[in-house]
């Protein structure tokens, strides 16, 4: 799988922390740290990048655990292929930055109304321990989900 984006989930426990995007494609929604892959970057380079870029926080790459390879589909052609990574362990707080301001939220009520969509057919499954691989077809509005279809997967 040709992943073009990176997006990790820092974790303590029954927390998570999830980010408000400011600006730019999702903007308003709640979701994880991470962006695109950059070239001659792996993804989870990519993900330690943009974890510290928008929130501050040094992850180490041996702490990411992949978990989810999620495929978004939008009518226009586009492709957003995600490689997604768990984090527990991590140095420093996240701070508000530029892009995105965190907040700590419990795992059992997630802000799945001001989340994508189709987060709630997926994330509480890799909250749950699992990895899951997932493909989903956006509406021409590039918000409501068309289908969406999530297995649970021994690796990835
Ligand atoms: P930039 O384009 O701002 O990075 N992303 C999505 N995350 C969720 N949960 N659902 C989606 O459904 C997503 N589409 C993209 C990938 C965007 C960040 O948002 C993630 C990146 O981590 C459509 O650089």
């Amino acid at each position: 799988m040709e992943y073009t984006h990176s997006l990790v989930y820092l974790r303590k426990d029954k927390q998570m922390c999830l980010a408000q995007k400011k600006r730019g494609f999702g903007a308003g929604y709640w979701n994880g740290y991470g962006g695109k892959i950059e070239m001659d970057e792996t993804p989870k380079q990519s993900a330690v990048r943009e974890v510290r870029e928008e929130s501050s926080v040094t992850v180490n790459k041996q702490n990411l655990s992949h978990v989810a390879n999620l495929k978004f589909y939008f009518v226009d052609g586009a492709e957003v292929n995600v490689a997604a990574y768990i984090a527990t362990k991590w140095e420093g707080e996240p701070w508000e930055t530029e892009e995105m301001t965190p907040r700590w939220f419990s795992i059992s009520d997630l802000p799945y109304e001001a989340m994508w969509e189709s987060d709630c057919e997926w994330l509480p499954k890799i909250l749950s321990g699992k990895k899951v691989v997932g493909e989903v077809y956006f509406e021409a509005d590039d918000t409501t989900v068309a289908s969406c279809d999530v297995k649970v997967v021994e690796t990835l």
